[in-house]
This record gives structure tokens, C-alpha cells and sequence, in this order.
């Protein structure tokens, strides 16, 4: 069985920063369970956009408000505690903190710890062959 808190994670490599949030990965690739858990901070007053063309990923929000805007429809998803969100069609959307936001964040495939955002919003996909090519 794995344990392990957010204390835990705070400051280490599964710690990762950008100017609109931040992540702890609390569950990664390596844990071996076939999907990753974070739980992120969304600063308030921020828009990112996002684009997980190779993840799907829920959202469970525990704390704050914000929205999310789905492209290319427009469509405004307004974000409270208590509210899941999934992104089951890899859609391109903006996310809005109207203040800080806490969320429990679920990705499948899993995250394999340091991603952040490329240009296009996009998370590379990490498949097996891509990490063995990579570790040899
Ligand atoms: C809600 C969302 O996707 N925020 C960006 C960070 C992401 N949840 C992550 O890498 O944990």
C-alpha cells in the first residue's frame, strides 16, 4: 500500500510550480496505478488555457470559484465546491479562478511528475516505449 500526505510531496520534484498554479502529485505514473492524482492551486485573478490533447483529466473542486470556458463552443462551466468537471472529449478550454482555487485533479494515462503546459497547452504523452527509449 502507498501513503503519503501533501506535506509529504511539498517542495520535492512532485512539487511543480507555474505563475497561474501550482501541483502536488500525489499519485504518479511510477506509483503504478494506472492514473495520477494531484491536488492543484489555482492562483485567483488567472486565466490559463489549456489543451490536454493526449490526457483525460477530472477535476473535483473542494475549495474556491472560478469557471471553465470550453472552446470553440463558448460554453461557460461556472466551477464551485463540490463540483466535478471531466474532460472527456480532450477539450481545448480556459480555466478561471475568480479566487483561489483547490482542486483534486485525476489524469489518464497518469503524469509522469514534471509536466507543465507547452505552448499549446498540451501535456506531452509518455507511453512506455517513449520512457524505455528515454532511460537508455
Ligand atoms: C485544472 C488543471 O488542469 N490545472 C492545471 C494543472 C494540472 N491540474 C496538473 O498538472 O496537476
Amino acid at each position: 500500500m502507498i501513503l503519503r500526505s501533501l506535506d509529504e510531496v511539498k517542495g520535492t520534484s512532485r512539487d511543480v510550480e507555474t505563475p497561474n498554479w501550482v501541483s502536488r502529485r500525489l499519485l504518479l505514473r511510477s506509483d503504478g496505478m494506472g492514473f495520477s492524482l494531484h491536488e492543484t492551486t489555482v492562483y485567483p485573478g488567472t486565466e490559463t488555457y489549456i489543451w490536454y490533447a493526449n490526457h483525460l483529466e477530472a477535476v473535483y473542486c473542494v475549495e474556491g470559484e472560478g469557471e471553465v470556458e470550453t472552446i470553440p463552443d463558448k460554453k461557460i462551466y461556472p466551477i464551485r465546491p463540490g463540483v466535478v468537471y471531466a474532460l472527456d472529449q480532450n477539450d481545448k478550454h480556459y480555466l478561471r479562478a475568480r479566487t483561489k482555487m483547490r482542486l483534486v485533479c485525476v489524469f489518464n494515462p497518469p503524469l509522469t511528475g514534471r509536466e507543465v503546459h507547452d505552448e499549446n497547452g498540451v501535456y506531452p504523452l509518455v507511453t512506455d516505449e517513449a520512457a524505455a527509449a528515454r532511460a537508455s
